[in-house]
């Protein structure tokens, strides 16, 4: 063992908030190298252990680390650097590392954001992990993105096996191991989205490392369930079938989730997915009217086939009893409240079996922010903020917005009006021979009806909603 001891940590939205969906994957596989360089590393999921920010510098003053790293996102950057601070108080000595999606939207201006980072990076880190922790050089890396992520460990999911990962919001999904199937975004055209700054490429895995994972992840540590955090999971692709194929014939049956575009979904690659297992599929439609179709880029062909591309993808996820959870924006760049009404509308009455709103952001390092940027509408530093009628880009409120959020959500998904919703959402669970997810469901329904019945998922306070 080397005289380097690393803690990773990977910030909560919130101090004390627990949130157990998804394993944080980027300090995993940063955890799993140093590991195999004979360094002593840590991984604290903060978001998933919901600790207070005393019990977080009893256990850097208990423990005898070198380094301290964290992931630091947009929204909770400043409880990244919190943490940041926290360890600088308790020993002036340890060495703070920064890193993650803020850091590769802002570069070397996060040095300037918060003077208790000694160094940051930018990219993806896997490579230089070691030689940055053994021999620093400078206070700010910009590393890219690797170009062969076969030749990546798999993540090492010991560091976090003591919290069972089970939740979506408040639906029970059983004890997950995320996974990445893929690198970036195929499409990476859309104007709202901020990921293709981020990934950078798309790059894929090759399909016997994918399926090799999955036993593991099935076999040996016993999980039951996965869900892929891909961008968006091509199910129409040569490659997407290549995995679910070899998925069926390794005997893999251990259930999973994913993300895709509704242009990506073939009948061919539904089937497989029902065949491989797959419980669900969260899909973006943002919105059913052409003309903000076509503002946001969401596609290449004609936006007046949206809807129809749209219905053919929930038919077909209809046909092989694949679960849709359909997200949409509310309050997008000049979206008149018709417009919101018409995505109300066609989602009301569409096969989709939950639909999930949510406000228009500006996110840093999406086109949109970008030119509310160069207009003037926003100011440089609002990295990450709700549409407003102040901007000049709405005519609604921020406040107006996030009541027509939770009209939609309340419309979309009430079972009193539409019962029918339900009606499908069970034919598929039972046709999926999906037991234990009925089950646990039932008894967990008075608190998934209390969020059908408007209560806000966001909670935000009135300074976070425009910075
Ligand atoms: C899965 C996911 C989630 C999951 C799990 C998050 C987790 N525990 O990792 C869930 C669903 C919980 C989630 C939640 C949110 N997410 Co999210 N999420 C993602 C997603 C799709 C994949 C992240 C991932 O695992 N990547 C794979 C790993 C390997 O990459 P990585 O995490 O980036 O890590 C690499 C580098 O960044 C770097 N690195 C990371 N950390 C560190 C630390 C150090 C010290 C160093 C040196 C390097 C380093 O090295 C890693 C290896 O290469 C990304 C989009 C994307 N494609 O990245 C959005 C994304 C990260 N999420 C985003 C957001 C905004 C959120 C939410 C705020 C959403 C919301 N409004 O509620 C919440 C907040 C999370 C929280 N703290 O509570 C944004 C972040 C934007 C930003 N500017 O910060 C992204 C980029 C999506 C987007 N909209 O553009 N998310």
């Amino acid at each position: 063992m080397s005289v380097e001891s690393v803690l990773l940590v990977f910030p909560p939205d919130k101090w004390g908030n627990v949130e157990r969906f998804c394993q944080p994957l980027g300090i995993l596989t940063l955890a799993t190298i140093l590991k195999r360089e004979g360094i002593k590393v840590t991984v604290i999921d903060l978001s998933a252990e919901g600790f207070s920010p005393l019990r977080m510098m009893k256990l850097i003053a208990n423990g005898d680390f070198t380094h301290i790293g964290v992931t630091v996102m947009t929204p909770f950057r400043r409880i990244a650097y919190s943490i940041l601070q926290i360890a600088k108080r308790v020993n002036s000595n340890i060495t703070t590392l920064a890193g993650g999606p803020h850091v590769t939207y802002i570069k070397e201006k996060v040095l300037l954001e918060c003077s208790y980072i000694d160094i940051a990076v930018a990219g993806e880190a896997e490579q230089r992990i070691v030689d940055i922790i053994r021999n620093p050089e400078k206070k700010f890396y910009d590393l890219g993105y690797i170009k062969d992520i076969d030749a990546l460990p798999f993540p090492d999911r010991s560091f976090v096996r003591h919290i069972e990962y089970n939740r979506m919001t408040n639906i029970w999904i059983g004890d997950s191991a995320s996974m990445k199937w893929v690198r970036g975004c195929s499409w990476r055209k859309c104007r709202f989205c901020s990921r293709s700054v981020l990934t950078m490429a798309h790059r894929q895995r090759s399909p016997e490392k994918i399926v090799e994972e999955i036993a593991i992840i099935q076999n040996e540590l016993k999980y039951k369930n996965i869900v892929v955090i891909d961008d968006s999971l091509r199910v129409n692709s040569k490659h997407t079938k290549e995995v679910l194929r070899l998925k069926i014939k390794e005997g893999l049956d251990i259930p999973f989730w994913s993300l895709a575009r509704a242009d990506h979904i073939d009948e061919e690659g539904a089937r497989l997915m029902r065949q491989a297992g797959a419980t669900g599929l969260l899909v973006g439609l943002e919105s059913v009217v052409p003309r903000m179709i076509d503002m946001y880029k969401k596609i290449s062909g004609n936006p007046r086939n949206w809807s129809h591309t749209l219905s053919r993808a929930f038919d077909l996820a209809d046909e092989y009893q694949l679960i849709i959870i359909a997200t949409f924006i509310v309050g997008g760049p000049y979206e008149s409240v018709e417009e919101i009404q018409k995505t109300i509308d066609f989602c009301r009455t569409a096969k989709i079996d939950i639909s999930q709103p949510f406000p228009f952001l500006y996110l840093i390092g999406s086109d949109f922010w970008q030119q509310a940027v160069s207009n003037g509408n926003i100011k440089p530093d609002q990295y990450y903020s709700y549409n407003d009628r102040s901007f000049g880009t709405t005519e609604l409120t921020t406040e107006e917005i996030f009541d027509l959020v939770l009209k939609a959500e309340f419309i979309t998904n009430s079972p009193l009006i539409n019962p029918s919703r339900y009606v499908r959402l069970i034919r598929k669970l039972v046709k999926q021979k999906n037991w234990s997810l009925i089950g646990q469901n039932i008894l967990r329904l008075p608190l998934i009806i209390k969020d059908v019945w408007g209560q806000h998922t966001y909670e935000i306070v009135p300074e976070e909603l425009h910075e």
